[in-house]
C-alpha cells in the first residue's frame, strides 16, 4: 500500500467517524425527546393506561356507571374527578361534559356499539373508543372556556356530525 493509498483510507475512516457520532447523538437524541414525553404525558397524562378493562357494551347503557348522564362526573378527590363518557352513534353521553378549570380529569370512556374516536379539540386528548373496553385517559383543563369533542375514527353514515362539548368553568 503506497502512503497516498494510507492517507486515504484513514481519510475515509476520520469522515466515518463523524457520520456515527452524528448517527449516535441523533439516537440519543430521540431517546431524550420520547422519556421526556413519557415522564410529562405518560404515566399520569394523555397516554391512555395500559391495563385492559372490560365492560359489557350491550348493557354498559342500562347498568352501572354510563347509564345515568347525571350521574356521569364524579369528585373523586379534592381536585379530581371521573367522568363517565359514552361515545355512541353518533354523539357523546354527557353532553356537555362541565368540568372545572385547574383540576385532573380522569376521562373513563366506552362505547355500546362501535368504534369510536374521542379527540378534544386544542388539546392532545385523543384515543381510540372500542365496544366492550374502557379506554381511560388523564387531562387537565388550564383554561376555562367550550372545547369541541370530535369522533375522528369512522362509525357510519353520521359520523361526520358525531360531536360533544367540554364546558370549563372557572
Ligand atoms: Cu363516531
Amino acid at each position: 500500500m503506497s502512503e497516498r493509498e494510507a492517507q486515504l483510507k484513514k481519510a475515509i475512516l476520520e469522515y466515518e467517524k463523524k457520520w456515527i457520532a452524528f448517527s449516535v447523538f441523533t439516537v440519543l437524541l430521540f431517546t431524550a425527546i420520547i422519556a421526556f414525553t413519557l415522564a410529562n404525558h405518560g404515566l399520569r397524562g394523555v397516554i391512555p393506561v395500559g391495563e385492559l378493562e372490560r365492560v359489557d357494551p350491550t348493557t354498559v347503557r342500562l347498568e352501572g356507571p354510563w347509564a345515568d348522564p347525571e350521574q356521569a362526573v364524579i369528585q373523586t378527590g379534592p381536585n379530581q374527578y371521573t367522568v363517565h363518557v359514552l361515545a355512541f352513534s353518533y354523539g357523546y353521553q354527557p353532553n356537555p361534559i362541565v368540568v372545572p378549570r385547574g383540576a385532573e380529569i380522569v376521562f373513563r370512556v366506552t362505547s355500546p356499539d362501535v368504534l369510536h374516536g374521542f379527540h378534544i379539540e386544542g388539546t392532545n386528548v385523543n384515543v381510540e373508543v372500542l365496544p366492550g373496553e374502557v379506554t381511560t385517559v388523564r387531562y387537565t383543563f388550564q383554561q376555562a372556556g367550550e372545547y369541541r369533542i370530535i369522533c375522528n375514527q369512522y362509525c357510519g353514515v353520521g359520523h361526520h356530525l358525531m360531536f360533544g362539548r367540554v364546558v370549563v368553568e372557572e
